[in-house]
């Protein structure tokens, strides 16, 4: 079984030896794909150090800052050409803890596509500010309205894809950003027909360096979603 984790970063130097050692750690099976931005943080050049020791360590780096939506969609063609079983998808700065990455192993059977999930068991969010807990929970009650989905965490970016899946998806119609992009790579896998199961987390604020959310990326959601309808995946 080949597992590739893809994490993007944007100025994630003090997270990023410890998640990759870490999300290693974690299976025999894994590798890792990081989607580097060109952090004027100096992210990728650590990467690169590790890489001269660890062959299991990849770095796709772009040319700026492009988005969260547009590095997994470059990710993922990346670690497909790779021939992985598996891809997960997860953020650098630990608020997904990758021992979760053990349940998803053991789930793979059950699932095309599994989802960290952060509200099946009532809401398991630590540190976060309130507001930011209540965004969260109330953009999902209103993506899951808009798109019909039946997943009670759509704005997760915790997820475990069967490679054979992501295939089917067309990335190159996926356009949308920050949550949204969550959202519409689900929508996807569920218009796919994916099989598609949620697994509880606990999801931590980060420790180290900055948050990239944006008022623009919560615009994006709110009005992006309901042009999913009308899309071709
Ligand atoms: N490559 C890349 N990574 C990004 C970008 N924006 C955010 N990230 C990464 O995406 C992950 C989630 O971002 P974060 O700022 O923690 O969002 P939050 O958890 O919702 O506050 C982190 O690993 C970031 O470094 C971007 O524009 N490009
Ligand atoms: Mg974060």
């Amino acid at each position: 079984m080949k597992i590739i984790v893809v994490i993007p970063t944007y100025n994630e130097k003090d997270n990023i030896k410890k998640i990759i050692d870490t999300v290693l750690g974690v299976d025999n099976s894994i590798e890792i794909l990081i989607v580097d931005d060109n952090s004027p943080d100096g992210t990728s050049d650590i990467v690169k150090e590790l890489q001269e020791k660890n062959p299991k360590i990849h770095l796709l780096k772009r040319a700026g800052k492009l988005g969260l939506g547009t590095a997994y969609v470059d990710g993922f063609k990346t670690a497909l050409k790779q021939n992985p079983d598996f891809i997960v998808q997860m953020d650098a700065d630990f608020s997904h803890d990758p021992k979760y990455i053990k349940d998803f192993i053991a789930s793979k059977e059950k699932a095309d596509v599994i989802i960290g999930s952060r509200y099946i068991k009532g809401i398991s969010v630590i540190n976060w500010p309130l507001r930011r807990v209540l965004l969260s929970y109330f953009a999902n009650k209103y993506a899951k309205i808009v798109t019909g989905l039946p997943i009670e965490d759509c704005t997760g970016g915790f997820k475990w894809i069967r490679a054979e899946f992501l295939k089917k998806v067309n990335l190159d119609a996926i356009s949308s950003n920050g949550y949204a992009f969550q959202i519409e790579m689900n929508y996807a896998f569920f218009k796919k027909g994916a099989r598609i199961l949620e697994l509880p987390i606990i999801f931590a604020d980060r420790e180290e360096g900055v948050s990239k959310m944006s008022g623009n990326i919560i615009r994006e959601a709110i009005f992006k979603i309901w042009t999913f309808h009308f899309k071709k995946y």
